[in-house]
């Protein structure tokens, strides 16, 4: 019998992408998109879709009764940019979301949980390059402490609840269909767009900031992998570092111009110059490369190329 799953913020940027890959591998009718509202619809279409309020336990939990749910993605959460600016309700949706399905599945309603964590775990104190899985943790935006709280969290409700919770630290993830919303990464995704439209791009980082990134295919690969692996091979069970490539604003705008040459691009820090300086350069996944055989495939020149291809099509 095929798994029956829930997915929480199913309209996000990465929501999206891995409920179209979740309804390929298991059928439109075991996998339950659900978000606050109807945004995105036209993504998640051609499956079935609930309005589900990730902060109220009980909106949760009579989804996942009406349908049998045994595996639930939490997707929902405020990021780095938007929760410095919301401080409290970036606290409030991002601990409230993660303890009911915690809860959940420690009253036995679900048996599986996937929860994205992120290298904004991390924060100044931490070594930047090749950052290990076991390091300082001192993150300084109120969304990486809500990561770092909900790593304890999940590796808590494990050990005490055997609660089977799997979780990464995603880095900033690159895509075409869904834009990022409130990240300190999203310039990664927001320059292609820029470059297709415009050929120029107004860069809210300096040119040197290298901060580890990662295409949505991998990604979701990564999700699906981990969510796939045996119980025992899963053995990290607060968070796992995951990574694929870094660059700096100069290299994406350099990997551009081999495209598009007349491009230009320049930089005007704010605010998330100093989130994007706390976190790593570069992340150290061996233990996910060795546990459950994590391999990414994308490079930056291949994103870029599949990014201004993708985009193309549709701004013509
Ligand atoms: C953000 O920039 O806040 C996110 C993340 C790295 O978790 N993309």
């Amino acid at each position: 019998m095929s798994s029956k799953i829930l997915i929480i913020g199913a309209c996000g940027q990465i929501g999206s992408e891995l409920t179209t890959k979740l309804r390929s591998l298991h059928g439109d009718e075991n996998v339950i998109a659900s978000d606050i509202s109807y945004n995105n619809l036209d993504i998640v279409n051609g499956g079935i879709f609930e309005i589900v309020d990730a902060q109220d336990y009980a909106s949760i939990k009579v989804c996942v009764e009406k349908y049998n749910i045994d595996t639930v993605y939490l997707m929902a959460a405020m990021l780095s940019a938007t929760g410095e600016k919301y401080p409290m309700k970036a606290w409030d949706l991002n601990m409230s979301s993660l303890f009911h399905v915690l809860n959940l599945a420690r009253a036995k309603f679900i048996k599986k949980i996937f929860w994205p964590s992120s290298i904004a775990v991390f924060g100044p104190t931490t070594p930047t390059e090749f950052t290990p899985q076991y390091t300082v943790m001192e993150p300084t935006t109120v969304y990486g402490i809500t990561k770092q709280v909900g790593e304890r969290w999940c590796e808590y409700y494990h050990n005490k609840y055997e609660v089977d919770v799997r979780s990464l630290r995603y880095p900033g993830i690159i895509s075409w269909k869904t834009l990022p919303g409130g990240g300190t990464t999203d310039y990664a995704v927001e320059i292609y767009h820029e470059a297709i439209k415009n050929k120029f791009y107004n860069c809210f980082l300096k040119e040197d900031t290298e901060l580890p990134m990662m295409y949505m295919d991998d990604a979701i690969k990564a999700t699906i992998d981990i969510m796939k692996a045996k119980s025992s091979d899963v053995k990290i069970r607060s968070s796992y570092n995951l990574s694929a490539i870094s660059f700096t604003p100069k290299e994406i705008a350099e990997s551009i111009k081999a495209h598009i040459p007349d491009f230009k691009i320049q930089y005007e820090p704010d605010y998330r110059q100093d989130i994007a300086n706390s976190w790593p350069k570069n992340i150290n996944d061996s233990f996910a490369r060795e546990h459950w055989k994590w391999k990414h495939k994308f490079t930056l020149d291949a994103i870029t190329k599949e990014m201004l291809m993708q985009l193309g099509k549709k701004y013509v």
